[in-house]
């Protein structure tokens, strides 16, 4: 069978069984995403009224957190220079009015937590308990209906309730995010890929506060789920993640002894401490999802310095340089299944055998295609609306790479006890909006392939 055909079939098959997956536990950033597309006269009008000399430097190196308008723009146009995406916390309150002023095209569901959230629960219809550290009207608003929970304690009890029903007044965490399109030019700069700067004018999630609920009821909110997945450690930094650490390392603890599978979103961590401290949980997780950026930047704090350079030497990235890294990292942290996420292709390995892991990696491609394209996925059937996107014909060169050094047929080999699963992976050429789109190849992977089993 081609591509095409594994891709419908492994499609059908999760549609049948997704719905007998049970309670899905995501914690623990959840956001509103401010989305504003740049525009360059309006830019460069900013940039001029900032003063371009003051801007520039920022443009070279990204400062730590932005506490200044300069420095805003500075970051925005670091992205837009290298075509890369960026985040930072927005700790000056005069940059945070004048982001609000600058304003926004559209309000989104933000935060992995959240639109993981509304991925799974509201479009395929798995039950899901979300931690949302603020539940203001608006991030209320922003939750699809379906089977999304937020526990609420009343009288000592927890109780699930839609986050609509929470019915609480607490503040808004709003992130706002810089689109930008391929070829976006502002001055003598121009964007070699489309991407987004986030700036975060929130207290909560970099932070990782953690709600009461969460603190005081973990055990009885965890009784309720048979999956987990937890995101958010990224924002944190060496003078701030031992609080928080402590509180989730806590939170692996019951989900171990209960057998509940947790899964890692590792998103992008500047924080080099903070790094070697997530890579010393990863053993409590059953799998970790990340890209190549995330990856190299993990198994540099390994001391791999060479694995971490070959990673990011080619375009597309070399599967092999991917595969010893992969493994580096399992036998080091004893995580059972590693997905690994680039354009064009994605990897996993696991140390359990089975095609459903290759079927769950391809819906979970469709699913990011039907993203891409669509904007916002609004039912599982929308997905299909994405097998008319072609295969990346860039990944036939990587199938052969894994061919001749793997014996790899069919998307699926074996290496030194483990299963690498392998899928070309399909690409929109005109994305709607790149925000997101990692979310949902990770979490439709990892429940798609509870699904299969
Ligand atoms: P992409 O081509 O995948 O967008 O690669 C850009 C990488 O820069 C991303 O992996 C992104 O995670 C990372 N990045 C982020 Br997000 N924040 C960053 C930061 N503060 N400093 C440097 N890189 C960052
Ligand atoms: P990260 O932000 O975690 O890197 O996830 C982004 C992922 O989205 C990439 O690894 C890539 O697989 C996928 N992706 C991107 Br970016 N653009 C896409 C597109 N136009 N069509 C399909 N997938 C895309
Ligand atoms: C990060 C950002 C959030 C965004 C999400 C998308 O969590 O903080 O604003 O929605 O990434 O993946």
């Amino acid at each position: 069978m081609g591509w095409n055909g594994l891709y419908s079939s492994a499609f059908e098959r999760v549609r049948s069984s997704i719905g007998g997956v049970g309670t899905v536990l995501l914690a623990y950033n959840t956001n509103i995403d401010a989305i504003k597309y740049l525009d360059r006269e309006d830019l460069e009008a900013r940039i001029e009224r900032a003063g371009v000399k003051e801007v520039l430097p920022y443009s070279e190196e990204l400062p730590k957190r932005i506490e200044s308008i300069q420095q805003l723009l500075g970051s925005i146009l670091w992205s837009i220079r290298r075509g890369k995406a960026a985040e930072l916390f927005v700790e000056s309150c005069s940059t945070r009015f004048y982001m609000k002023r600058w304003g926004w095209d559209e309000l989104r569901m933000g935060g992995q937590v959240g639109i993981m959230a509304n991925l799974l629960g509201g479009v395929y219809g798995v039950p899901v308990i979300a931690h949302v550290p603020q539940l203001s009207k608006l991030q209320a608003g922003l939750f699809k209906d379906g089977p999304i929970y937020v526990p609420k304690a009343e009288s000592g009890k927890i109780n699930l309730v839609h986050p609509r029903d929470f019915e609480a007044d607490e503040e808004n965490c709003i992130h706002y995010i810089y689109e930008f399109p391929r070829g976006f030019r502002v001055f003598e700069f121009e964007a070699p890929r489309e991407n987004r700067f986030i700036g975060s004018a929130d207290d909560y999630n970099p932070n990782v506060v953690v709600r009461q609920e969460f603190e005081e009821h973990f055990e009885e909110i965890a009784e309720k789920a048979e999956l987990a997945i937890i995101s958010g450690l990224q924002a944190l930094t060496e003078e701030n993640y031992r609080g928080p650490f402590e509180t989730i390392r806590a939170h692996l603890e019951v989900l171990e002894e209960r057998g509940i599978p947790a899964h890692l979103e590792f998103a992008f961590t500047p924080d080099e401490t903070v790094r070697k401290e997530i890579l010393g949980l990863l053993g409590k997780f059953w799998s970790v999802g990340l890209n190549e950026v995330e990856l190299a930047s993990i198994i540099e704090v390994m001391g791999e310095k060479a694995i971490a350079e070959r990673l990011l030497a080619h375009d597309p990235v070399d599967p092999v340089a991917v595969t010893e890294a992969m493994i580096k990292l399992a036998e080091k942290t004893g995580v059972r299944r590693i997905h690994f996420h680039t354009y064009g292709y994605y990897l996993a390995l696991t140390n359990y055998r089975g095609e459903f892991v290759r079927d769950a990696l391809l819906f979970a491609a469709l699913a990011a295609a039907a993203k891409a394209k669509l904007g916002d996925v609004g039912s599982i059937d929308d997905i299909v609306k994405a097998m008319d996107v072609p295969v990346n014909e860039k990944a036939r060169g990587i199938e052969e790479a894994l061919a001749k050094e793997y014996g790899m047929e069919g998307g699926i080999a074996e290496i030194s006890g483990y299963q690498l699963s392998f899928v070309p992976t399909k690409i929109v050429a005109k994305p709607r909006s790149t925000v997101g789109i990692g979310d949902t190849i990770s979490s439709s992977a990892f429940v798609g392939e509870f699904a299969l089993r």
